[in-house]
């Protein structure tokens, strides 16, 4: 029998599955959902509920339930070996929450496989949306948290970050706030990460140390719930919680639901989900400190594993629970594709192939025009009002404003990632950008280091199967060597590397310091 496992990856668009055949050490299994195509009745656009406020960035757990029935109808329909997974575990786009009233335990110990999860999920939320990563309307809520807990600094360093706008916490305390009855009436608070492998369990499931470390309410040296925080945030906080736990740590057989609807084994474990970029520390091999990736995907994401727990004082970045042990760091750029998407649509672009012929008409450094990009309010810089602007470059140059969004965002990542203080020798990058040579050489020459293409596209549902079979193994009383265990999985795509070209890079040298008064000057402004 081969020894599968299934990595699942909530994201914000769609639902991936990936089964890797641990002995050949094969992906043997991908599949992809997504959220608008696939279950077009939540009108969602781009996996987000429309709202008249631009701040506010909902979804619906229920079409994450109803894409899990569906990705399991996929996979029996494409004969995929279900009866022989031995474990599951995944991931979740980061601090989106689930609320739930007192029902929802007997709902999940009682999932009847002859109906849909939608429907044995009736009646047991105490809210019917979830606020996501995206959502940047709890300002009022950030302050308020950061100075009950002392301030930036002391915020970051006890929480491993400032507060932010899409953090769990604050967005708690804007429930709490605004809707006080919906909250007291809240039993049970759920990451999206923890909310799934609560249904693939068919129990509550933890949250796990690098999901957690996503809400301001986890200490991040302890790795436990930190009173004062909690204290901060909201009442009676600490009830409404499941308990912390390893990533990728047992939490029991599969729920009957899925053996009896989809054949999976009786047997097979369930394990704690992570977020979706600690799985991709897995998934793209991060495993020594100093290696780092950035996943160009619907944000833009800079992260790295991280020996001992180093905090931005200036509130920038995170650092989060690593689930291979210790610590990562991350920064997260909300304009990431859509803003790229954004300047396709606005010049009227066919495709990415005419966008990089267009680039190819234009020098690196752009004759020094820069725009900044912030098409939807932005994390990092923190920009509540979105707007863009752009500075010696003219709007209806169109090659000029192609190459100013790729510049735009790789010299952000640039500035924005001085504290962690780490110089790279290589990069990573993965994330449906990447496949973008174009892209990847403006990367290599604004960070003056060369890139590699990484082969897997799913590397978080990829890191959420190695998890998978990580927790096992433990499990079966194996010592897992985690470099070991990813090994042959993560390599990157041959001949893909692209060396940075110095006379570009001396170029961009200057041009850094020309962005970052620009984003002084617009920040000042708003
Ligand atoms: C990370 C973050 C995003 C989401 C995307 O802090 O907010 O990268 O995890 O799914």
């Amino acid at each position: 029998m081969a020894k599968l496992f299934l990595g699942l990856d909530s994201s914000t668009q769609s639902l991936s599955a990936v089964v890797i055949d641990l002995d050949t050490r094969k992906v043997v299994y991908e599949k992809s959902l997504n959220f608008d195509r696939a279950l077009p009745q939540y009108k969602t656009q781009n996996g987000v509920l429309p709202n008249r406020d631009p701040l506010v960035k909902h979804s619906s757990p229920l079409l994450w339930a109803d894409a899990l029935d569906l990705i399991f109808a996929e996979m029996k329909k494409d004969s995929v070996a279900l009866g022989e997974i031995l474990a599951i575990s995944g991931s979740g786009q980061q601090h989106g929450s689930v609320y739930f009233n007192e029902r929802i335990d007997a709902a999940l110990a009682n999932l009847d496989p002859q109906k849909t999860l939608v429907e044995n999920l009736r009646g047991v939320f105490a809210r019917k949306t979830s606020p996501i990563w995206m959502d940047s309307s709890t300002a009022a809520e950030c302050a308020e948290i950061r100075k009950k807990l002392g301030g930036i600094k002391y915020t970051a360093s006890r929480t491993g970050s400032d507060t932010f706008e899409r953090f769990t916490g604050p967005q708690i305390r804007k429930f709490a706030k605004t809707e006080p009855k919906a909250y007291a009436k809240t039993a049970h608070i759920a990451l999206v990460s923890s909310f799934m492998a609560s249904l693939l369990a068919g129990k509550i499931a933890p949250i796990d140390f690098g999901d957690g470390a996503g809400m301001n309410l986890m200490d991040i040296h302890r790795k436990v719930w930190d009173t004062d925080a909690l204290k901060a945030t909201a009442p009676n906080l600490k009830k409404k919680l499941p308990p912390l736990a390893a990533s990728g740590k047992v939490i029991g057989p599969v729920s009957a639901y899925f053996v009896n609807k989809y054949g999976l084994n009786p047997a097979a474990l369930a394990t704690a989900w992570t977020g979706d970029n600690p799985a991709s520390v897995i998934g793209l091999g991060l495993i020594k400190p100093g290696q780092v990736a950035i996943s160009l995907g619907t944000s833009d994401t800079f992260f790295g594993s991280m020996e001992k727990c180093q905090t931005d004082e200036n509130g920038e970045g995170h650092v989060f629970g690593s689930p291979t042990g210790g610590y990562m760091t991350l920064i997260c750029f909300k304009n990431g594709s859509l803003a790229r998407e954004k300047i396709r649509e606005l010049y009227g672009i066919a495709g990415w192939k005419q966008f990089g012929e267009l680039l190819k008409q234009t020098k690196p450094g752009n004759d020094g025009g820069i725009l900044l990009p912030w098409f939807e309010a932005e994390i990092v810089p923190r920009v509540n009002q979105p707007g863009v602007h752009r500075f010696d470059l003219d709007e209806k140059n169109v090659a000029a404003n192609c190459r100013a969004i790729f510049e735009a965002q790789m010299l952000s990542m640039r500035l924005h990632s001085q504290w962690m203080n780490v110089s790279p020798k290589k990069i990573y990058a993965t994330g449906g950008a990447a496949n973008d040579r174009a892209l990847l050489q403006v990367l290599a020459d604004v960070m003056n280091c060369r890139v590699l293409r990484i082969e897997v596209s799913k590397s978080a549902a990829l890191g959420a199967a190695l998890q998978a079979a990580h927790g096992w193994l433990v499990e079966s009383g194996a010592q897992p060597k985690w470099e070991k265990l990813v090994a042959g999985f993560c390599n990157p795509i041959p001949n893909s590397e692209i060396r940075p070209d110095k006379k570009s890079a001396r170029i961009y040298d200057q041009l850094v310091e020309k962005y970052a008064a620009c984003e002084r000057e617009a920040l000042e402004s708003i």
